[in-house]
């Protein structure tokens, strides 16, 4: 049980043990951050024992204090008599719709539920559970009248967020404070916490593809043969992923040399049909003297030790591991550095899994709470696991991310990680852990992964087709209808389960695989826009359909449809029978979202495949797309065709951006990008102009064709121009 008399800061100790009260608004201290941004502490003592931030992307100074009275969220601050823990709430005003608490089972909508934060290697994971993989102490509030905040409790340490009555976060050991982000509009908060714990990087374009994993493709063979199945059925696809069976003996950074014989042979022939790779590497390494990796370690003194500062070891897939200390500067560069000969086989991204961290036959699945950490001071000096462990993972992540870097300087990084803190965004995407194959995970995927992106983690997606068990061909196919259209998009099962790429269950869902996968890479102009948008402002990729018109109470707990962006709603069928009616945002001035599609390989319209979700377009908006692709620079002509699609507002208006780059490397921060605005004006005879209304970068317009088509209920006219001119569309 925590004693809080242990470890709390002396003056603290004194009042908790006089009987702490509940501070009164005078007592709290509260600092502007940011010009919507303000921090909270309990006390004087509070604010001068805060401990550094690991969200935020930056120090923050205090711009000035401001009045607790005069705020319109007010935090109120007190100890729990029964447990000891600290706390600290916020009344809702009636009707407040509450988010984010990162990575949940169940509904978008997280009134009424209590979670953890307590990073867990969650197998099998259900409706119910308080704790998954991530952590993010983080709530973003929309009240009646649209207007948001977001709360954040800024604490590493474990944390109760109970959300029955108002938000309240209990926590322990430490008087943490707490940061509220105010916003007209729900989008308003998350571009605050954009500022506050930074936006993602972009991500090599390839990323942003389809992907394609399995527990494990082994030996490589198994790789080729699923990598040209990919090609000779015209199934686009980008990255083919190495799950452990890779390694000798689940030794990281090594490879089987009878399964694995050529790493870098197969990465290459990989590159000649167009497809990325992603190897694994876990944290626990085997201790085993003469492993490099152990010996290397051990010589460096790089590893985690116990309370009475032995080495500490436990079991993982290798057998028995020790783990590095990724909170030490030092062991991070030493982590990193292991990558050059890896990465240097030709590999192009990198997941790190088990890094909650997660330890085998132990009842709390993790290290024990009294480990030791030796953290530098900017990260808040020493400190027992329990404090560090929520960040293990991030921190883990960070260092592998940055000895990605230090290889391959000229490109961006793509690391994949199953445990993260809120702010890991900065450093990697994050999935959503072993789900299962059956129809409540494939419901409930949506709503996780809108969570996690309100929580501040825009690049992330579950399994599709569910990791744990087989499903039927049916699950899949509906799965993969929505999942093709998910920030994260990858196909993943656990060993042992039947096979699960798009082909295995027969021609029709190998049918509906494609149209899907054909659909992102038609969408990819706009998908890739919005990885940039939201690395710009903080803003989610997905975002729930209530962000359309947060005034729209009916919207708030829509969870089986989302927002790509701004102008792109995708309303999946999540049950079996297919029988649920989304909720659509309402006509804007009595013009209606419009339903849209895309003529797909087989010939058909999507709209007849039923396991597609359907796709609806903002009035006033212009989506753009392309030709479909197997992988990118599969068509690398820069005078490939654009499409515009067109749907006019009540004023016979629409606009839509488009960011456009390498897609690899950084020339784009030195200006090789190009941002267009294309308008759409209606004119006095009916007809309707479009014309680049901005643009902005200096990567060169290309002369192609661009084809536009106006959505006009159920009609639609279209026509063919040349980028950068005035494209005219008649109207009969
Ligand atoms: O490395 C094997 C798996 C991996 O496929 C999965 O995605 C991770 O979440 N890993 C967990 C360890 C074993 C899980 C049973």
């Amino acid at each position: 049980m925590f004693d809080f008399a242990k470890t709390a800061p002396a003056a603290i100790v004194a009042s908790c043990l006089m009987g702490w009260t509940m501070p009164t608004a005078a007592q709290i201290v509260a600092d502007r951050l940011d010009s919507n941004i303000i921090r909270f502490d309990a006390s004087r003592a509070a604010a001068e024992n805060r401990r550094v931030s690991m969200a935020f992307v930056r120090p923050f100074e205090s711009q000035g204090s401001v009045r607790v009275l005069a705020q319109r969220v007010q935090p109120e601050f007190s100890v729990d008599e029964t447990t000891g823990r600290y706390v600290a709430s916020i009344r809702t005003e009636p009707g407040t719709s509450l988010y984010g608490t990162g990575q949940c089972a169940g509904a978008l909508l997280r009134n009424g539920h209590v979670t953890e934060t307590w990073n867990y290697d969650a197998f099998g994971y259900g409706l119910g559970d308080r704790n998954l993989y991530t952590a993010h102490p983080w709530v973003l509030a929309v009240r009646p009248d649209g207007t948001a905040y977001g709360v954040l409790a800024d604490t590493t340490e474990r944390c109760e967020i109970d959300l029955r009555g108002g938000i309240t976060f209990r926590g322990v050991n430490y008087q943490f404070p707490v940061i509220v982000i105010e916003g007209e509009t729900p989008q308003e908060v998350m571009k605050g916490l954009g500022r506050l714990t930074g936006t993602i990087e972009m991500p090599p374009k390839w990323a942003v593809g389809y992907h394609q994993c399995r527990y494990s493709y082994n030996p490589d063979a198994r790789v080729r043969e699923i990598a040209r199945e990919f090609r000779k059925r015209n199934l686009p696809a980008d990255v083919i992923w190495m799950d452990i069976d890779y390694m000798d003996g689940y030794r990281v950074f090594t490879f089987d040399e009878e399964q694995f014989p050529d790493p870098a042979g197969l990465n290459a022939w990989l590159r000649e049909l167009g497809w990325s790779n992603v190897w694994m590497i876990d944290p626990g390494v085997k201790k085993e003297e003469g492993y490099f990796v152990y010996d290397s370690g051990t010589e460096h003194d790089v590893w985690v030790r116990d309370a009475n500062g032995e080495v500490y070891t436990g079991e993982v897939w290798p057998g028995v591991c020790v783990f590095p200390d990724y909170l030490r500067a030092d062991v991070r560069e030493w982590w990193a550095g292991l990558y050059e000969d890896f990465m240097g086989m030709g590999i192009d991204g990198v997941w790190n899994d088990m890094n909650e961290p997660a330890v085998f036959n132990v009842a709390s699945k993790t290290m024990p709470e009294d480990n030791r950490h030796e953290a530098d001071e900017e990260l808040g000096g020493p400190g027992d696991h329990a404090r560090y462990h929520n960040v293990y993972g991030m921190m883990m992540l960070r260092a592998t991310r940055e000895g990605v870097m230090a290889v391959n300087p000229d490109k961006r990084p793509f690391v994949l990680s199953r445990a993260n803190f809120i702010g890991g965004h900065r450093y990697g995407a994050t999935w959503t852990g072993d789900n299962s194959a059956n129809w409540e995970h494939l419901e409930m995927s949506i709503p996780m992964s809108l969570n996690l992106s309100l929580s501040g983690q825009p690049f992330v997606g579950p399994d599709i087709g569910g990791f744990a068990y087989n499903g039927d061909g049916e699950l899949f196919a509906r799965w993969m209808g929505y999942g093709a259209l998910l920030p994260f998009s990858r196909g993943h099962t656990a060993k042992g389960n039947i096979d699960k790429e798009p082909w295995s269950f027969g021609p029709e869902v190998e049918a509906t695989s494609r149209r899907a996968l054909e659909r992102r890479y038609r969408l990819m102009p706009y998908i890739y826009t919005q990885f940039w948008v939201s690395s710009q402002t903080g803003l989610p990729i997905m975002a729930p359909t209530f962000f359309a018109d947060p005034t729209d109470m009916a919207l708030r707990s829509e969870d089986d449809s989302f927002l790509l962006g701004e102008d792109l709603l995708v309303a999946a069928r999540v049950t079996p029978e297919a029988d649920r009616v989304p909720v659509l945002p309402r006509p804007v001035d009595g013009v209606a979202w419009a339903k849209f599609d895309f003529p797909s390989f087989d010939g058909g319209r999507d709209s007849k495949d039923m396991h597609q979700p359907d796709l609806y377009i903002r009035p006033g908006s212009i989506i753009t797309a392309a030709p479909v692709t197997q992988f990118f620079g599969d068509r690398p002509d820069s005078r490939d065709e654009l499409h515009l699609i067109v749907h006019l507002n009540a004023q016979g208006n629409a606009e839509g951006t488009l960011y456009e780059d390498a897609g690899e490397g950084w020339g784009f921060k030195e200006g090789e990008y190009l941002l267009t605005t294309y308008r759409a004006r209606t004119r006095r005879d009916g007809s309707v102009s479009i014309t680049v209304a901005s643009a902005e970068g200096e990567m060169p317009r290309s002369d192609r064709p661009v084809h536009v088509r106006l959505i006009m209920g159920d009609a639609e006219l279209e026509t063919w121009g040349i980028d950068g001119r005035e494209i005219i569309i008649l109207r009969p």
